[in-house]
C-alpha cells in the first residue's frame, strides 16, 4: 500500500485527472491517502445521518397531527436510507460496514455535531427541517460534483430528499410564525438554541481546518469551509425575515459591497467541545446506538443464516 502512495509518478497522473475533471471509480488507482481521507469524510457522513434520526425520533409519538406525523416519519426514514446509501459507497473503498459502524460505536469515529442537541419543544422539528437539512443541502449541493463516483452518485439522491425536507421545516417554522404568541415564542426560541449550531456543521473556519486544502486539491471538497457557510447564511436570512423570525446575532449586518451578510463571532470552544464528547447529548445518542446495534443482532444473524442457506441450495443446485 505504502509503496502506491510514494510512486510520484501515479501521483501526478492521478492529480491529473483530478485537475481535468475525471471521475474516479472504485477500480482506479488512488493515493492511499485519498483513500483514507474519503473513508473518514464518507463514513463520518454516514454516521451522522443514523446518528441524525435520534433527535428527531423523539417526536414521533408527540407529533400534533397524522399530517405532521407521516411527514415526521418519512423523513426519519430517508435519513436511515441516507446513512445506508453512504455505507455502501464507502465499502466500495475497501472497508467493512463492521468495522464503521464499530468505530462509531467506540466512541473513535465522528458524527456532526448538531445532533449532539436536544429536542425540547415542537418548534424544534420545524427548524431542524429549516436549518439543518438546508445547511446539509448547502453543503451536500457541493458534494454531489465530488472526484469519487460513488459518493457524488449517492448526494444526488440525497440531496434531493434533503430539499423535502428542508421544505417541510420551512412550511412547519412558518405555519408557527402565523400561529399563537406561544407557538411563536415556541419557535424563536429553537431558531436561537439551533441556529450557532447549524454554522459550526460546516466545520472550523478555513484557517483551522487542517483536512480541506488537501480535499479541495482532490475536488473531494469543491468550496471551503467557510464559503459554504456563508452561502448558506445569505440564503438563510432573507427566509428568516420573511416569517418574522429574529437571527441571534446582535453583530449581524449586510455588507453592500460584498452581498454578504456578515455575522458575529461563532464560538468555536463549544464546537471543538462537543466534537471531543462533551456535549449536551454526546452520550445519549451513542448509548442509544449501541442499544439499537445490541438489539438488532438477532436480525443480522437471521439474514446471515439465510444468506449462508441459499449460497448452499445454489451450490448443491
Ligand atoms: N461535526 O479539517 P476539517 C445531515 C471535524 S448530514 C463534527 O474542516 P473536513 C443530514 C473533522 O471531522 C451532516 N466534526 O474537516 C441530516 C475533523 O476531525 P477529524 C453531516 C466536525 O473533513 C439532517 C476536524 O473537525 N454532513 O445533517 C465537523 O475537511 C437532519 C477538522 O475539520 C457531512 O458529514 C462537524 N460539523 O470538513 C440528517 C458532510 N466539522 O476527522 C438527519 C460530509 C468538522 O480529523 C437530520 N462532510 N469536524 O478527527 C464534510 O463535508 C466535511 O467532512 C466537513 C468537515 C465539512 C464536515
Amino acid at each position: 500500500m505504502s509503496e502506491r502512495v510514494d510512486d510520484p509518478e501515479k501521483l501526478e497522473a492521478f492529480q491529473a485527472r483530478i485537475d481535468r475533471g475525471d471521475i474516479i471509480e472504485p477500480r482506479d488507482w488512488m493515493p492511499e491517502r485519498y483513500r483514507k481521507q474519503l473513508i473518514r469524510m464518507m463514513s463520518q457522513h454516514a454516521h451522522s445521518e443514523v446518528v441524525g434520526m435520534l433527535p428527531e425520533g423523539n417526536w414521533i409519538t408527540r407529533a400534533p397531527s397524522l399530517r405532521r406525523k407521516l411527514i415526521l416519519l418519512a423523513k426519519i426514514q430517508d435519513e436511515a436510507g441516507h446513512g445506508q446509501y453512504i455505507y455502501s459507497a464507502t465499502e466500495t473503498l475497501g472497508v467493512s460496514r463492521d468495522e464503521l459502524v464499530g468505530q462509531l460505536l467506540s466512541g473513535k469515529a465522528k458524527y456532526s455535531n448538531i445532533f449532539n442537541y436536544p429536542t425540547l419543544t415542537w418548534a424544534d422539528i420545524g427548524v431542524i427541517g429549516w436549518l439543518v437539512d438546508g445547511a446539509a443541502i448547502v453543503n451536500q449541493t457541493q458534494l454531489a460534483h465530488t472526484s469519487y463516483g460513488p459518493y457524488a452518485r449517492a448526494m444526488i439522491r440525497i440531496c434531493k430528499e434533503e430539499n423535502f425536507h428542508k421544505k417541510q421545516g420551512y412550511e412547519l417554522c412558518a405555519t408557527m410564525a402565523k400561529g399563537t404568541p406561544e407557538q411563536r415564542r415556541m419557535l424563536q426560541d429553537a431558531v436561537n438554541r439551533w441556529w450557532w449550531p447549524s454554522l459550526m456543521m460546516f466545520g472550523p473556519s478555513d484557517k483551522d481546518s487542517p483536512h480541506s486544502q488537501e480535499l479541495l486539491r482532490w475536488r473531494v471538497k469543491r468550496k471551503s469551509n467557510d464559503e459554504l457557510r456563508q452561502r448558506f447564511i445569505n440564503l438563510t436570512i432573507p427566509q428568516a425575515r420573511a416569517i418574522n423570525v429574529e437571527i441571534p446575532d446582535p453583530d449581524l449586518k449586510y455588507n453592500e459591497e460584498t452581498k454578504n451578510w456578515e455575522i458575529g463571532p461563532i464560538n468555536w470552544d463549544e464546537f471543538f467541545n462537543v466534537i471531543r464528547g462533551n456535549g449536551p447529548c454526546n452520550r445519549e445518542r451513542l448509548a442509544a446506538r449501541r442499544k439499537a446495534h445490541a438489539d438488532g443482532a438477532w436480525v443480522r444473524e437471521a439474514a446471515r443464516a439465510y444468506a449462508e442457506k441459499r449460497l448452499k441450495a445454489r451450490q448443491a443446485a
